[in-house]
């Protein structure tokens, strides 16, 4: 565990900047009496749901996700020595914060950001739409950790054999 009390930014402007998050972010740190605030920025490049949050805490803090204008957009506000999480479903591609705040005595933190990125048609609800099928069709796509699924959808207008 690191007491390091400085070495994250205190103003949007001095943000630790953690570059582009395509994937996950993990990082121990300390707020508290000394250092009421850690904020870090990113960037993300696609669409996705991000999960942030502080864990192993000893008194409380509390964390939230701010726009690239400073505006909260979400947080978690739990109180004691409870995990704070929050997901915040759908956030577009941008530039980002990040901010992990405390009023008490300190405590360590271990902060966690994952993103799984919605990049085209993971979802039954954005599924690719491949059209009317009425003859053999090939597409390529590709899937892996960071795309784990491709959903298409189809229209026939007779009935046939899938194959
Ligand atoms: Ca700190
Ligand atoms: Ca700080
Ligand atoms: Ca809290």
């Amino acid at each position: 565990m690191t007491t390091n009390h400085i070495n994250s930014g205190n103003t949007l402007s001095q943000a630790w900047d953690i570059g582009l998050l395509n994937s996950s972010f993990y990082h121990a740190q300390w707020v508290g009496s000394s250092d009421v605030r850690d904020i870090y920025s990113f960037t993300t490049h696609q669409a996705g749901d991000l999960n942030f949050w502080i864990k192993g805490l000893s008194n409380n803090a509390n964390i939230q996700l701010l726009d690239d204008d400073g505006n909260i957009i979400s947080g978690s506000y739990n109180t004691g020595t409870q995990t704070d999480s929050a997901t915040f479903g759908n956030l577009q591609a941008g530039d980002y914060y990040i901010k992990v705040y405390s009023n008490n005595p300190g405590t360590n933190y271990n902060l966690g950001l994952r993103l799984n990125l919605r990049d085209a048609n993971n979802y039954v609800g954005n599924a690719q739409n491949v059209g009317v099928i009425t003859e053999e069709k090939h597409i390529i796509g590709s899937v892996g950790s960071y795309d784990v699924r491709d959903v298409y959808r189809f229209t026939t207008h007779q009935i046939g054999d899938l194959v």
